[in-house]
């Protein structure tokens, strides 16, 4: 990890080190395209291939059943049924607490307004299958999903080399009663979401992360389908902001755990003391020795930095400017500096709040705006599968009270229906 020292850098050097995962050259859209032509032409004729070419097996059949999730989901040991569980429960407690409902607003005398959630109905879930298959990933998104009340939820997840889904993907898909899994992967699985097949259905919004494919995917049918996507999503990231206070065994564990996700993942660490930046870097060697996926995490260290700063104010200046997907403050005085966060998907406060706890099962979703999209972006939420309909109310009192606006109003833009429309239903209406 290169060190940069904050008073050195320069407004430009500090956009080309916040910058990441711009694809200038777009090869990968020609081939992103090619499939979901293919897909929309010939269903699931094409998935079947895919299949073949892409995960290598031969299937007989697009998906797994209830009976079959179920045999393949007996071999999940009673101490990760539990651990599983618990991350069930308290997910489902902290986005249960999401929908709350909202007051009716009186604006005028007689004039009332309001909102209503209404489930988006059919919702499509992507949990990937790559080098680490991710249940956590699906309690992510068919908590929320279920507590929104969709209709129905689509999965599709990638067949492994035996033409099934690992046992942990199809106890989760038990845990949340649903009864068929897709054995569809890549961009064609999005491609088959968005379009429908003869066996799957064409959905109204597609979730979750993936690879460089499943997220061109998603960009593409997002401006091309009337099929909606979560957010864009890129290679995870985490930024550690640590100060004296810190523990470097932790933050060097902190960023190893974001390091190990992908080659592409990025972990920086901001720190207001060059010794524990030094002693973290020796932590993360000596961590890093016994890692089983310790060649994907040195490469994705070799995308990572440390930047040195004189205090905590400017640490944050630097996070904002980042906007990373997770933020760890790694210092006993966090409290001093939440107020000052402007840009960040999810937030773990001091030093014994580990990312991995929300990773898996504190409660908050992992679902989370990446390459720096956290400046416009949150997370996924139960918002996030419901739509907020307004409604509105006039009495008697209420159009006479707005009618006169209503009417200069359309006067002002020259759209004389509009004034019309409300001119007939008031007992007077103006000149
Ligand atoms: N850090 C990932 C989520 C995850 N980690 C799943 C472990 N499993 C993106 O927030
Ligand atoms: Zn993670």
């Amino acid at each position: 990890m290169e060190i940069f020292n904050y008073s050195d850098l320069s407004k430009v050097d500090i956009q080309k080190l916040v910058q990441r995962n711009v694809d200038p050259a777009n090869e990968i859209r020609a081939l992103v395209e090619d499939v979901i032509e293919n897909v929309k032409q010939h269903g699931d004729s094409a998935l079947l291939d895919y299949a073949t070419k892409f995960d290598k097996v031969e299937l007989e059949k697009l998906f797994l059943n209830k009976e079959e999730l179920t045999k393949i989901a007996s071999a999940v040991l009673p101490e990760q049924q539990e651990a599983l569980q618990i991350a069930y429960a308290n997910i489902y407690k902290f986005h249960k607490a999401q929908l709350k409902p909202e007051d009716k607003v009186e604006t005028m005398p007689g004039v009332t307004c309001w909102r209503e959630l209404r489930a988006i109905e059919k919702v499509g879930l992507y949990i990937p299958g790559g080098t680490a298959v991710l249940p956590s990933t699906f309690l992510m998104l068919g908590i929320p999903a279920r507590i929104a009340g969709c209709d129905e939820i689509v999965v599709c997840s990638p067949p492994q080399k035996n033409g099934k889904v690992n046992a942990f993907i199809a106890y989760v898909a038990l845990m949340l009663n649903i009864d068929k899994v897709y054995l569809v992967g890549g961009s064609q699985a999005v491609a088959a979401m968005a379009y429908g097949t003869e066996t799957i259905t064409k959905v109204d919004k597609i979730f979750g992360p993936g690879n460089q494919f499943v997220t061109k995917a998603k960009t593409i049918i997002q401006s091309t389908t009337t099929t909606a996507i979560d957010m864009p999503a890129g290679p995870s990231e985490v930024l550690v902001i640590a100060d004296r206070t810190a523990k470097p065994a932790y933050v060097a564990a902190d960023l190893l755990a974001q390091a190990e996700h992908g080659i592409d993942s990025q972990s920086v660490l901001v720190c207001t003391s060059e010794s524990i930046a030094q002693a973290t870097l020796a932590e993360v060697d000596k961590q890093l020795a016994v890692l089983p996926r310790a060649e994907i995490a040195r490469q994705a260290l070799d995308n990572s930095y440390i930047i040195i700063t004189n205090n905590l104010d400017e640490a944050m200046d630097f996070s904002n400017h980042y906007a990373p997907e997770h933020l760890i403050l790694a210092t006993d005085s966090w409290q001093k500096i939440t107020g000052s966060i402007k840009n960040a998907g999810s937030v773990f406060l001091g030093n014994l709040t580990p990312e991995s706890a929300g990773d898996y099962a504190s409660g908050t979703n992992h679902t989370l705006p990446t390459s720096s999209y956290a400046r416009a972006y949150s997370g996924v939420s139960v918002d996030s599968f419901v739509k907020k309909i307004t409604f509105q109310h006039l009495t008697a009192e209420g159009i006479e009270n707005i009618g006169p606006s209503v009417e200069i109003l359309a006067d002002m833009e020259g759209l004389h229906a509009h004034r019309n429309a409300v001119s007939v239903r008031m007992a007077k209406p103006q000149n």
